[in-house]
């Protein structure tokens, strides 16, 4: 009999990717979103999966809808992939990031303790758990230092994980994943926010810069489909762990954008400081960036590296697209998309 997966977050970036994997696995999928008047399922659609999935309505902070769908399916795998997963909002909506990202967890775990404790478990951890990081690189052993409510809310979803495994049996494993980029990024995003405002530029379908916080907060960016595998082999190995999925290699803000640039035929030259920064591209004398004090945050992660060595050794797993390859699929695609 095929396996069954349960993916929380169906219609995100990440959503997208492993159901597709999944289902070149032969997986059946119930891909579990939030009603919204607006159409989620672009990405689907763009992956052609769109009608390999069946689709349940879901709310990460309704108990007994959790309860219900769980019952009904006991599907062999569940990854929760749903959150607020933007940063920056979690300060505006830190008590809907916490009840989502921290609370929602502790109703999947419940709902599977109850009804289905056979099904294995995946929650979608993050390096903003180590914030302002107190070791280069991070490792599943670096004490965490959450800076904003969203990495609070996901640290408690976290620990949540190794209990309900240790005290219950549950198979939970928590994947603390780096940056992960790709395509399919939301455009809050800040690499996508940059792909997409550049590759109009470069199209001259606006003359407006781009506006942006801080340029030098460095992240471990990897590509979002070569993460999602990583996901999976979490939850066919023998014991449910925590593992850290990362590339290893760090590059600034500004490095991301110097990167995608070449792309666009712009040369960036900066002038000025701190909020009165600009990026203006030498050839033609136009400013392509302005740095804007509405995109700084209370509290930033200035750099986040992992190290995943773990994740290779016991997994065999390592990253495949490295990330000058990253920024190149990301900047074309957004050539060709605002083209068209
Ligand atoms: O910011 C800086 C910003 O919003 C990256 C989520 O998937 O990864 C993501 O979290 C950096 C920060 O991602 C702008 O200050 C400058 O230092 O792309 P981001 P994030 O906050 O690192 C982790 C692993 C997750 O778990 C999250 O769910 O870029 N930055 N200027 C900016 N960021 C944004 N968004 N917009 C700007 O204008």
């Amino acid at each position: 009999m095929n396996k069954s997966a349960m993916i929380s977050g169906i219609t995100g970036q990440d959503g997208g990717y492993l159901a597709k994997f999944l289902l070149q696995k032969n997986y059946t999928v119930y891909g579990l979103y939030r009603r919204a008047s607006n159409d989620t399922f672009f990405r689907l659609k763009e992956h052609e999966i769109f009608d390999k999935i069946t689709l349940l309505d879901f709310d990460l902070l309704e108990f007994t809808n959790i309860c219900r769908v769980i019952r009904k399916y006991q599907p062999d795998e569940f990854y929760n992939l749903a959150a607020q997963s933007f940063v920056s909002a979690s300060w505006e909506e830190p008590l809907y990031t916490t009840q989502a990202d921290g609370m929602g967890v502790l109703y999947l775990l419940e709902a599977i303790r109850e009804f289905s404790p056979k099904t294995k478990f995946y929650q979608a951890s993050t390096s903003e758990m180590f914030g302002k990081a107190v070791e280069i690189p991070q490792t599943e052993k670096t004490p965490f230092y959450p800076r904003s409510p969203y990495a609070v809310a996901k640290l408690m979803a976290h620990w949540a994980c190794v209990n309900y495994r240790e005290s219950f049996n549950i198979f939970s494993c928590s994947g603390i994943l780096f940056n992960h980029e790709s395509p399919m990024r939301g455009e809050e995003f800040v690499t996508r926010k940059i792909t997409l405002h550049l590759a109009k530029l470069y199209n001259k379908l606006t003359d407006a810069p781009l506006k942006l916080g801080n340029l030098d907060s460095k992240r471990d960016w990897g590509f979002a489909g070569d993460y999602v595998e990583m996901m999976w082999k979490m939850l066919q190995n023998d014991n449910p762990d925590n593992y850290v999925i990362a590339t290893g290699e760090t590059h600034s803000i500004r490095d991301f954008i110097h990167e995608v640039s070449r792309y666009c035929n712009f040369d960036i030259e900066w002038q000025g400081n701190n909020e009165n920064e600009k990026g203006i591209d030498k050839k033609s004398g136009k400013t392509i960036i302005m740095v804007d004090k509405q995109f700084f945050r209370p509290a930033e992660v200035d750099l986040l590296i992992g190290n995943a060595v773990k994740a290779k050794e016991i997994l065999s797993w390592e990253p495949k697209v490295k990330f000058n390859d990253l920024c190149k699929m990301m900047i074309l695609h957004d050539i060709d998309k605002t083209r068209k």
